[in-house]
């Protein structure tokens, strides 16, 4: 499958207000502004169109443009964002979206989803149960997806505090084979996928995105990074410090289609 188009949102002036418990720090904003260029500019060498929606400092998170939406091959939902700091930032993406999807479909009232709780994986998506993502949610996303002739199964997380959504601690690579942390690696939802574990020490890795036979990966996991590489996986590893300060990683940065 080759992606076109990705729509992307820089930070805004009051990114380090967002939502985060990284124990981390403050980020840079100057540093998150450049790395999330490095990003833009890495998707466009892969072939992608971009679509840049203005930083908007009423939403300090809104730069994590994968929660208010999924985007699939066959349609758009946009979603209803479990953290009430989070729910204004879908407006945006409603025309931006809309150019593209005119059937978009929505995530109603009393259900929240976040994308980051949502994996394409092919014709199947995995949808994580969160603090974000509530099962009412999780249920609309569903039978919207079978609508649109997918298939999906649900990951329960709420016993895994360690992972904030489900894209947390797993990622698609392409066919059957699965990126996962230790902690959702045995889950009965992956049996008959080739899960391929990360690391030890390097759980942070598990984010990563797979865009045009390239594996976006954070930089600075060299044995993820090995481990993909001997996979056969051509590894573009892109820093990704500052937004990994505020609980965000690869994917989140853009919605891709
Ligand atoms: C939040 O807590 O909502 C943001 N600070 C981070 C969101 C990261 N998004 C993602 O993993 N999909």
């Amino acid at each position: 499958m080759q992606f076109t188009r990705a729509i992307v949102r820089p930070p805004a002036a009051t990114f380090a207000a967002g939502i985060t418990s990284s124990g981390l720090g403050l980020p840079d904003l100057a540093l998150a502004l450049e790395q999330h260029e490095a990003y833009c500019r890495t998707l466009e060498r892969l072939g992608l169109d971009l679509v840049r929606l203005a930083p908007d400092s009423d939403f300090p998170d809104s730069t994590f443009v994968e929660d208010a939406a999924i985007v699939t091959t066959h349609g758009a939902i946009l979603t209803r964002p479990g953290a009430a700091s989070r729910v204004g930032e879908v407006a945006a993406l409603r025309p931006a979206l809309g150019t593209w999807f005119p059937d978009l479909a929505a995530i109603t009232t009393p259900g929240t989803v976040d994308g980051g709780d949502v994996c394409e994986a092919g014709q199947h998506f995995f949808i994580g149960l969160s603090e974000r993502t509530n099962p009412e949610g999780a249920a609309q996303l569903g039978d919207w997806l079978r609508r649109h002739r997918f298939t999906s199964t649900v990951i329960d997380l709420r016993a895994m505090p360690r992972l904030l959504h489900l894209k947390t601690g797993l990622s698609w690579l392409g066919g059957r084979r699965l990126l996962a942390t230790g902690e959702i690696a045995g889950h009965e939802a992956l049996n008959g996928w080739d899960v391929v574990q990360v690391p030890e020490g390097e759980d942070y890795a598990a984010n990563c995105i797979w865009v045009n036979d390239a594996l976006l990966v954070a930089e600075g996991f060299p044995a993820t990074s090995a481990l993909l590489g001997t996979l056969g996986y051509d590894v573009l590893p892109l820093a990704i410090s500052e937004f990994r300060k505020m609980d965000g990683g690869l994917s989140c940065l853009s919605l891709r289609w």
